[in-house]
């Protein structure tokens, strides 16, 4: 293997054996259940799986680390509160495998590179801290006092603050986030990038700006209520299972459903809960009235065509918007309306490339409704227009009046199971004044009023060497950002990398000169301190905060806390420089809980809030129609349609994620709901699409992608035609974000548009 960073920061090009089936309508049912349970019994202790699917998701147990979908506020099922995800992920981070001195002695960090994602991850958890010096191709032991000397002096031999980048992934949990921006802003920096910014900071940033407030409006009882749910963008049979057992109680309450997506995800279309036996025996509930195979970035289009008809029907009946709502709670509805009458119908169905038979489907299922709720994720949130797709869905709700009552609003899915509570916390690298003024005022220094850098602005500084090191509590940097080789110089061309992990990774592989890999303790292990075994909290995806508290034994005595880390870093950094006490927040997190509760808006009396076993709801003023915008009012905006063109010869393409892995983790090679087995190098194609360039079933292919001049490519990939619509392409992530430019980006959020690449495939 080459010198060169893009040779351990690409995927290996090797094929597994790839087999198809045809893809199943139903999702979960027994095949979910047999398919969990003998994953986990393969890489779990077979006595640690019991005590895992009794605490999972239980009141006073942990949160499950899968994803960020709310648990009933009522009883928890017995049966279990967990989906086959969940069990998925556990048994990744409770592998029974340990990894420590002796792997990094026999492996040299390049033959790790070589190895597939896969095997990566399936060598075991990290069990001791190890530092990889200046030359050295082997990582070797260190201590933890010394790991927090080399970044303390790092970190003080900076020119100035702002050449350190402070990388979060959203696993994070509450206290360790508080912890480790406090530490960040008293360093003196603002660069706090995080996962969010390549996820939701597209809905974050249009609902700020039209609802006021970043957030989701509804909770779970909402979805059971609602006379309609439209899911946009979203798979949730893979990535948010237990939606789906919601949903079903949507449609058992009389409500309708419309999935709108390129491809017809199994769940969407019919659902069998695994914890239902009748379920299991009758066949399952068909979830989705009407599917929507929209084109890839066709939504605004669609959105467009069902405002226009809407308004159309309003001129003739003045029955369909909510004119009592729109008076006294919104404001530009008329730059919208004369906006809006610009657009030609026919032209924006055409673009959406949607039927006019399913058009009017919709139509008649929307037009007499008014509770409403729109969920939905990736699919509207990396485009380059992602602002504008949700900012669009937001003046269909306020037309109808559809946010703030029962039944009713905005639910943007989330993804990691605590990426919500980061930022509201304050990881934010460009959090509100208000926030910076309550830290100077409670801690009596003044934080940065600079913004820091995004993902994408921490990538370029690196890539400049303007940014010297990189620290990432949690997450796979490398293999989650977009330009695989761009970002992999610009984190060889930093002098420091350091990731507090569970597991290894490819990030730990592409490294700057030097780097440390600090293993720190997963969210189901006990965290023993001074003061006993702590607990710690999260906030889901419609903003309710409980806590989480592991059940198991640490699976190594050398892991660290998150907590613990930060602090110890903060503490060897900072030393007589700092204001705070760092090291009395490790020995008990309680202190911690009682600086976010005078800090953070929301948390007034958190320890004890905490206490309530199934948490407690945030404030939030969309919920309950109180519009913190900038004119006081729920705003209409004007959005246009996208406006890029697909050369002759190109297809776009979307990224999205298999069945079998979180993220960048890869827990198998299957994707069973696409009938997709023991390979990841695929991409779906139209075979209307693979006919036109004489492709046929499993022929190898390598993509391109030219954005602005420059070329990427992408080599060796089997075609696989499937259900999706003409000109559109769809492989996994991260074996294609090579393809994804680092300058093709969401206008006002920055999130990387990794579901709209212009691709060309050619036959090798
Ligand atoms: N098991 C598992 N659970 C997870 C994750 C995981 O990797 N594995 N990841 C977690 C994280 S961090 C996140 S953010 C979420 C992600 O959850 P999702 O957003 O469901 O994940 P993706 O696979 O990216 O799927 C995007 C969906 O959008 C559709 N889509 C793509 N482009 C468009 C478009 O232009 N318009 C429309 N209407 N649809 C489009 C795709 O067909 C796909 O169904 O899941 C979380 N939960
Ligand atoms: N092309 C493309 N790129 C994408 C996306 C896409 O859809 N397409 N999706 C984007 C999205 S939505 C997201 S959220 C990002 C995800 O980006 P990241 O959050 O950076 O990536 P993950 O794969 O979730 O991180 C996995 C790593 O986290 C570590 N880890 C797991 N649990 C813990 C823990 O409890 N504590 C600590 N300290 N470490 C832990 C493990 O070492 C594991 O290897 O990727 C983004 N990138
Ligand atoms: S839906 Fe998400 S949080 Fe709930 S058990 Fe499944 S993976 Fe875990
Ligand atoms: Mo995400």
């Amino acid at each position: 293997m080459s010198d060169l960073p893009k040779d351990k920061a690409l995927t290996p090009e090797k094929f597994e054996n790839l087999k198809t089936k045809t893809p199943p309508t139903n999702s979960a049912g027994l095949g979910g259940l047999k398919a969990a349970t003998s994953h986990a019994i393969k890489y779990i202790k077979s006595s640690n799986i019991l005590k895992i699917t009794q605490n999972i998701n239980q009141k006073g147990g942990f949160d499950c680390p899968g994803c960020a979908w709310p648990d009933p506020d009522d009883d928890r099922s017995s049966l279990g509160e967990y989906c086959e995800n969940g069990l998925k992920a556990m048994a990744e981070e409770m592998q029974n495998k340990l990894i420590a001195r002796d792997f990094f002695a026999q492996h040299s960090v390049d033959e790790l590179a070589s190895l597939s994602d896969f095997e990566i991850g399936k060598s075991g958890r990290l069990a001791e801290p190890m530092y990889l010096p200046e030359g050295a191709i082997h990582y070797q032991p260190i201590s933890w006092s010394e790991a927090f000397q080399k970044v303390g002096a790092h970190l003080n031999a900076l020119d100035h603050p702002d050449e350190a980048v402070f990388y979060t992934s959203g696993r994070t949990t509450n206290e360790a986030a508080f912890l480790y921006q406090l530490f960040v802003r008293e360093f003196g920096t603002a660069n706090l990038p995080d996962c969010s910014n390549m996820c939701h900071e597209a809905s974050g940033s249009a609902l700020s700006e039209t609802l006021g407030i970043g957030k989701g409006s509804v909770t779970l009882d909402d979805l059971y209520k609602a006379e309609l749910v439209m899911v946009i963008g979203q798979n949730p049979a893979t990535n948010h299972p237990r939606m789906l057992s919601a949903l079903e109680k949507t449609k058992k309450n009389g409500g309708k459903i419309i999935a709108i997506n390129p491809l017809p995800e199994a769940g969407l279309m019919k659902f069998t809960d695994p914890q239902s036996p009748v379920k299991m025996l009758t066949g399952g509930t068909k979830l989705s009235d009407v599917f929507v195979p929209v084109t890839i970035n066709g939504d605004v289009a669609f959105f467009k065509a069902l405002l226009l008809k809407l308004l159309e029907k309003e001129e003739l009946t003045g029955d369909v918007f909510d004119k009592a709502f729109i008076e006294e709670y919104t404001n530009g509805l008329k730059d919208f309306i004369s906006d809006l009458k610009i657009y030609n119908f026919d032209e924006c169905l055409k673009a959406s490339g949607v039927s006019r038979e399913t058009f009017d489907e919709v139509f008649d299922l929307i037009l007499n409704k008014n509770k409403i709720i729109i969920c939905w994720a990736m699919g509207l949130t990396q485009h380059e227009n992602a602002v504008d797709n949700i900012r669009e869905l937001v003046n269909l709700l306020l037309l109808k009046g559809s946010i703030g009552k029962e039944g009713a609003g905005t639910c943007p899915v989330r993804g990691h199971s605590n990426v919500q509570g980061d930022r509201t916390v304050g990881i934010w690298e460009s959090a509100p004044q208000a926030f910076l003024d309550k830290i100077e005022n409670k801690y009596g220094f003044k934080p940065s009023t600079k913004h820091g850098y995004s993902v994408i602005e921490a990538i370029k500084a690196m890539y400049e060497k303007e940014a010297k090191v990189f620290f990432g509590l949690g997450g796979n940097f490398i293999s989650a950002v977009p330009d695989t080789v761009y970002s992999a110089q610009a984190l060889a061309n930093c002098n420091l990398t350091v990731h507090v992990s569970t597991k290894l990774n490819r990030s730990h592989l592409v490294t700057g000169k030097e780097a440390l890999i600090l293993p720190c303790l997963g969210r189901a292990e006990k965290d023993y301190q001074k003061t006993g075994v702590q607990t710690q909290s999260v906030e889901n995806s419609m903003g309710v905060v409980s806590s989480t508290k592991g059940v198991l034994e640490p699976c190594s005595e050398s892991l660290m806390s998150e907590v613990a880390v930060v602090c110890g870093i903060a503490n060897e950094t900072l030393k007589e420089r700092s204001k705070i006490d760092w090291l009395s927040y490790q020995d008990d997190y309680n202190l911690v809980r009682d600086d976010i509760a005078e800090v953070v808006n929301g948390f007034e009396d958190y320890n004890n809030k905490l206490k309530k076993s199934s948490g407690f709801y945030l404030p939030n003023g969309a919920r309950v129609r109180d519009f913190k915008t900038k004119t006081g009012k729920a705003n209409f905006t004007v959005n246009k349609l996208p406006d890029w063109k697909l050369q002759e010869d190109e297809l776009v393409m979307m990224t999205i994620r298999s069945h079998d892995q979180f993220n960048t983790t890869i827990y198998g090679l299957d994707d069973r709901y696409r009938g997709v087995f023991n390979e990841r190098r695929i991409i779906f194609m139209n075979k209307e699409d693979m006919k036109l360039r004489s492709f046929k079933e499993h022929d190898v292919v390598n993509l391109k992608s030219n954005y602005n001049g420059v070329e990427r490519e992408a080599n060796s990939f089997k075609v696989i035609g499937y259900e999706i619509p003409k000109n559109c392409c769809a492989t996994y992530f991260p074996e294609t974000n090579v393809l994804v430019p680092i300058d093709s980006f969401a206008h006002t959020a920055k999130t990387p548009a990794s579901k709209s690449v212009r691709i060309t495939v050619e036959k090798v």
